[in-house]
């Protein structure tokens, strides 16, 4: 919707440029790097060369010596104070949990991890004296490969678990009685597919650089973190080391970008909090990429054992899953229930009426796994929508109409999945029918039949992805039977101020999605106020002391659902305010367009400003009412939210150099109601310019010593917007039917739906050659050898 001038009730679904834009974009905010205190002290941090190693000896005495340096100190040294980082996920009853020291104490587990800290005057002091340490390692036997940590015999990441196998979790549909048996139906099948895909390491690549200051010297101690969830983390140094919570304030300022990778507890905050206590002074500790790369968590590594039953008419009759999902050295806070929420996902929009997947999580001497983008779902989704294209080839059936005859139909909703999820509304026809018309899908078609008719050297490929996923984590209920630590709630508040400007304080916390922007405009149109009267707060436990953060696409769907069931309570509560002010009976009044009027009497009424003001002066305010218009929600809603989308990739490979152009790109995705066109368009073009990285670009490789090579920018390839194509974007908007915003997330829906398109469109434009799969990510090299080993085996 186009709309030029402040309209009260325009603002959802407007095109609204963002609040946060002018500061975010000169830089001119608060970062945490920014922040300095008196007497501030900067930390650096010495990592352990070793992937597994017993410390036998540590010496800081000559780093004392230097120049700057106020204090060295190692894990031994601050074990009192240090705590063990938590798991917020054990997803079984036996899941091993080893101890996490945020800095080592007798051994090391991975290359980066944490062995002794300076503290210096001066950030180059702190690492320029990190030289002068002294420490003698005892190498002890690495293993980086999942499957190598599972053979008998193989060194062990954690000798007291006595095993390298974290969990085993199961979800069987016979058993859960969702569904049939996989056994059975893979036995009557006509037709049975066995993949297996690899899900390559990918690391996080926000803007800033993970940053944490620490201020001890207040009545608290303020912990500023460029972090996605202040108060999941006050919560864990709670509980962790014993400082009670109301003395702590944790801040996330202006955070640059997080993806997951700041959905952590990290050790070096619990370093700072620690040293802050040690010394009584602030401290600062800002990390370099390289030590993001090798010591903050990655995401995705798993290995998809898939087997795919379906009859010859296309329809699929079950569906089975064997995943290895890498949990790393240590366990981050939701690292064995990342592969758990793809356990949901594998059946996709598909009408499976059998499905089984079995997932171990596994140790090994690398940096742990944790969320990332999508955490769980792109992984399942690129395996079911690979496979799917493989069933298309097997029985020569154009892929988009394999998908047809077994997704769930648009007057089917709502439906219970064989995974057990019951999913509210979609349209998967009318998104995959728009998709098609907006690529052109027939004349590319009839474009690549003309291409390899030809022979010409550069082949075209379509590539198809129909997603769906589960998003806006909440609703608790479920999330507590997957032993989550946590609920999924959210909270909102309205403070209405005297002049009838209103301050907004949310428990999410963005960094980079927008909220101040979407949830001004759901104010406006609520309150019936202008946008730019709203000032949205958030990200600090003082003033938003109940929050459970930014993460799985939860913000708008249970935080802004809260947001409006806030603003329903102030317009109830400036009702009988507003009656008295016109001296009529509440009963007689309706709220419309920021004014409550006697139904059917036009003209002027009363506006939620005066009814602030009056609440201000008290001077005359009905009998039993109090002067506060100020409104508090909290909301969990009743299911998680489901958007999905159909999206087309064309990609042009050069088969005499392996060469991958994409041609052409085209999302048509529906996630509901949309608050914020523009906001909504930027989040699908992020998502899939990490999903095409994935497909193309981007790889974690640890050599078998545990040694990571690609651990800066310089190996690891984070693609440029030169790189990325042109991406022309669509919509349907089915609402979603549990709140009342309708809106579904959409942070991490071009992620999830990019990665198999792109996939697909590179294997479908090389089937001629009798190549069904390439691994990711798809080189150049890989996809000139994947065409050479197929023609060697023809
Ligand atoms: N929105 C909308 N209409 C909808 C759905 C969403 O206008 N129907 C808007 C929302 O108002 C919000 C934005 O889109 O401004 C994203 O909303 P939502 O889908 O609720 O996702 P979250 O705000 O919870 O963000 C989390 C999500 C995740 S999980 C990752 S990872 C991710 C992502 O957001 N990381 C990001 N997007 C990112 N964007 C930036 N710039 N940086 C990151 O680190």
């Amino acid at each position: 919707m186009t709309v030029t001038e402040d309209q009260p009730g325009a603002e959802v679904g407007r095109d609204r440029r963002r609040k946060e834009d002018a500061r975010l974009i000169t830089g001119r905010t608060m970062w945490t790097e920014n922040i300095n205190l008196p007497g501030m002290l900067h930390l650096a941090i010495l990592r352990s060369p070793l992937a597994h190693a017993r410390i036998t000896h540590v010496d800081v005495d000559a780093a004392l010596e230097l120049p700057g340096v106020v204090a060295a100190f190692t894990g031994r040294d601050v074990a009192d104070m240090q705590g063990s980082l938590p798991c917020a996920w054990p997803v079984t009853e036996d899941t091993v949990l080893p101890g996490y020291p945020p800095l080592a104490v007798d051994e090391v587990r991975h290359t980066g991890e944490p062995v002794a800290v300076v503290a210096a005057r001066d950030r180059a002091s702190a690492q320029d004296a990190l030289e002068a340490i002294e420490i003698d390692y005892e190498p002890l036997p690495v293993v980086v490969d999942m499957e190598d940590a599972l053979a008998d015999g193989a060194p062990l990441v954690h000798e007291d678990a006595g095993t390298n196998k974290c969990y085993t979790w199961v979800l069987d549909s016979a058993e859960a009685g969702t569904g049939g048996d996989v056994a059975q139906a893979k036995s009557d099948a006509e037709v049975v597919l066995e993949r297996r895909y690899v899900q390559q390491r990918l690391i996080p690549a926000f803007m800033e650089p993970r940053s944490v200051v620490v201020d001890p010297t207040g009545d608290q101690i303020t912990m500023w973190s460029a972090t996605q969830i202040p108060h999941i983390l006050r919560l864990m140094l709670a509980m962790s080391t014993g400082v009670p919570e109301h003395k702590i304030r944790v801040v996330a300022p202006d955070v640059g970008g997080g993806f997951g990778g700041k959905l952590q507890v990290t050790p070096e905050e619990f370093i700072a909090f620690a040293a802050a206590r040690r010394f009584g002074r602030p401290v600062k500790f800002v990390e370099s990429r390289s030590e993001t790369m090798l010591s903050g968590h990655h995401g995705r590594d798993q290995i998809q054992d898939i087997t795919l039953s379906a009859r010859r008419d296309g329809t699929v009759t079950g569906l089975s899953v064997k995943l290895l999902a890498n949990m790393g050295a240590y366990l981050g806070i939701v690292t064995p229930g990342v592969p758990v929420l793809g356990a949901f996902m594998f059946n996709a929009i598909y009408k499976f009426p059998a499905y089984r997947f079995e997932c171990s999580g596994v140790f090994t001497n690398t940096t742990k796994t944790d969320a990332y983008r999508g955490a769980g779902r792109p992984e399942a989704t690129y395996a079911i929508e690979r496979i799917m294209d493989e069933l298309a080839t097997e029985l020569d059936v154009d892929p988009i109409e394999l998908r047809r005859r077994n997704w769930i139909q648009h007057d089917e909703f709502p439906f219970t999945t064989v995974a057990g999820l019951t999913y509210d509304s979609g349209n998967y026809e009318a998104a995959t029918d728009q998709a098609m018309e907006l690529f052109g899908y027939h004349e590319l078609r009839r474009e690549q039949a003309e291409r390899r008719e030809s022979g010409d050297p550069v082949q075209l490929g379509i590539g198809v992805s129909t997603y769906t996923e589960m998003c806006g984590l909440a609703p608790s209920r479920i999330l507590g039977q997957l032993r989550y630590g946590a609920g999924g709630w959210e909270t909102a508040s309205v403070r209405m101020l005297p002049t009838g400007k209103v301050e907004v304080i949310t428990g999410t916390s963005p960094h980079g999605q927008s909220h101040e922007t979407a949830w001004s405009q759901i104010v406006a149109d609520r309150l019936g106020v202008p946008f730019d009267d709203v000032e949205v707060l958030h990200g600090d436990t003082r003033t938003s002391h109940k929050g459970l953060d930014t993460y799985g696409s939860r913000s708008l769907a249970v935080g802004g659902t809260a947001l409006v069931s806030a603003c329903e309570k102030v317009v109830d509560k400036a009702k009988p305010i507003a009656a008295h002010l016109l001296e009529c009976d509440p009963a007689d009044l309706e709220f419309v367009d920021g004014q409550y009027r006697v139904k059917g009497t036009p003209g002027a009424g009363k506006t939620l400003a005066d009814c602030a003001l009056a609440v201000f002066t008290a001077h005359d305010l009905p009998d039993g009412v109090e002067a506060n218009l100020d409104a508090d929600a909290v909301v969990d809603p009743e299911n998680f939210s489901f958007p999905h989308g159909t999206h087309l990739c064309a990609t042009e490979v050069d088969t005499e150099t392996g060469q991958v152009k994409i041609r052409s790109y085209v999302a048509v995705d529906d996630v509901g109601t949309v608050i914020n066109p523009l906001i909504v368009d930027g989040q699908v073009h992020g998502g899939i310019a990490q999903g095409i990285a994935q497909a193309l670009y981007e790889e974690a490789v640890y050599d078998e010593d545990g040694n990571l090579l690609t651990g800066t920018f310089v190996d690891y390839t984070v693609p440029s917007s030169a790189d990325l194509p042109d991406i022309i974007t669509g919509r349907t908007e089915t609402p979603a039917t549990g709140h009342p915003l309708g809106a579904k997330g959409v942070g991490e829906a071009g992620t999830i739906a990019s990665t198999p398109a792109v996939v697909n469109a590179i294997v479908d434009a090389l089937r001629p050659f009798g190549v069904s799969d390439i691994r990711m990510p798809c080189t150049p090299e890989r996809v000139w050898q994947a065409i050479r080993d197929a023609r060697a085996a023809r």
